[in-house]
C-alpha cells in the first residue's frame, strides 16, 4: 500500500495544521465519507483526513456512485466542525474545491478548471468531484463531512463503461504518473488554508479565487433542477456560494442546488 497515515503525517510536520492532526488510512471502505463521519461520532477532532486505497460503495451526490478502483485514485474525506452560520453551508463545498484546484494546478501543472458547484475539469471532463454531508441542528452545523474524489492515475480500462466518455484522469492528461501521497498532503496543506479564510469570514477572498479558477462563468449552461430545466447565462456567485444565471428575458435567477451542464461559450 502506498500510503501510511504516519508518513502523511511526517510530511505534514513541522507544521501543525488543524487539518490533518489525525490521518487514517484503510485499505478498502464502502465509502470514506461514512467512516469520517463513524470517525467524528467516536470523538475523533475536527480535522481528522480518513484516505482509502479503493471504495466499494464510493458516493456521489443524490445517490450516484463515485466509481472508485483500488490503488489507483485519491478518496480522501475530511471531518469538520465547522464553526459558520448554515446559511454559509454551499461555502464549504466551493471553499474545498477552490482548494483542491489550487493544489492540483500548482502541483501537477494540470490546467484544472471548477464546473459549479463541485466538479473539477479538465479538458470538459471531470477528473474530480466533491461530496459534503452535513448535520445541521437549528443554527449549528454540527458536523460536515466533505469528500474529494480525484482521478490521479486512472487509465481509460479502469472505467466503467458509464463514465468513459465523461472522465479523464491525471494520469490520462498528462501521460505520467503521480505520488498521491504527496498531492494528499497537498491538498490537506491547501485545505487548511482555505478553511481558516472560511472560518475567519473572509468569503470574499474565496469566491474571487473560485471566480478565476472556474470554467462556468461567462458560460450558457444547462441547469436541471427538481422541477424544472433552465438555459441561461451563467453570471457570478454571491456571498452565499449560489450560482446567478441570467435568463434570456433578462430576469436573475439564484441556484443553490442543481446539475450544470455548459453549453457554448457566451
Ligand atoms: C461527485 O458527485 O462528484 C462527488 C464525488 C465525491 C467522491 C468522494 S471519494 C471520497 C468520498 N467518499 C465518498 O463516498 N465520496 C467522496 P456527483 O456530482 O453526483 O457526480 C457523480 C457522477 O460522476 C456519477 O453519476 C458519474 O456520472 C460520474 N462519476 C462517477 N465516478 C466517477 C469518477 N471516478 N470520475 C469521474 N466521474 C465519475
Amino acid at each position: 500500500m502506498e500510503f501510511t497515515g504516519e508518513e502523511l503525517k511526517k510530511l505534514l510536520i513541522p507544521k501543525i495544521l488543524e487539518i490533518g492532526k489525525e490521518i487514517v488510512v484503510y485499505d478498502e471502505v464502502e465509502s470514506t465519507n461514512s467512516k469520517a463521519d463513524e470517525l467524528l461520532k467516536l470523538g475523533y477532532p475536527s480535522g481528522t483526513v480518513v484516505i482509502a486505497e479503493g471504495q466499494k460503495k464510493g458516493k456521489g451526490r443524490l445517490g450516484r456512485k463515485w466509481i472508485s478502483p483500488s490503488g489507483k485514485n485519491l478518496y480522501m474525506s475530511i471531518a469538520l466542525k465547522p464553526n459558520i452560520p448554515p446559511k454559509y453551508a454551499t461555502l464549504l463545498t466551493l471553499t474545498s474545491v477552490v482548494a483542491c484546484t489550487t493544489a492540483l494546478r500548482r502541483h501537477t501543472d494540470v490546467p484544472v478548471t471548477i464546473k459549479w458547484p463541485n466538479d473539477m475539469l479538465v479538458e470538459n471532463k471531470k477528473i474530480g468531484g466533491i461530496l459534503t454531508e452535513m448535520k445541521i441542528e437549528g443554527e449549528i452545523i454540527k458536523s460536515a463531512i466533505v469528500g474529494i474524489g480525484i482521478n490521479v492515475n486512472m487509465t481509460e480500462e479502469d472505467m466503467t463503461e458509464e463514465i468513459r466518455e465523461i472522465a479523464s484522469s491525471l494520469r490520462i492528461y498528462k501521460g505520467e504518473e503521480f505520488s498521491r501521497s504527496l498531492l494528499a498532503v497537498e491538498i490537506i496543506k491547501e485545505f487548511d488554508k482555505w478553511y481558516q479564510l472560511l472560518e475567519k469570514r473572509e468569503r470574499k477572498t474565496i469566491i474571487d479565487r473560485w471566480m478565476q479558477l472556474s470554467g462556468t462563468i461567462g458560460r450558457q449552461v444547462k441547469i436541471v433542477l427538481s422541477d424544472k430545466e433552465l438555459i441561461a447565462v451563467a453570471e457570478a456567485i454571491d456571498e452565499e456560494g449560489r450560482l446567478i444565471v441570467k435568463l434570456n428575458d433578462g430576469t436573475y435567477e439564484k441556484i443553490s442546488a442543481g446539475d450544470v451542464t455548459l453549453l457554448r461559450t457566451r
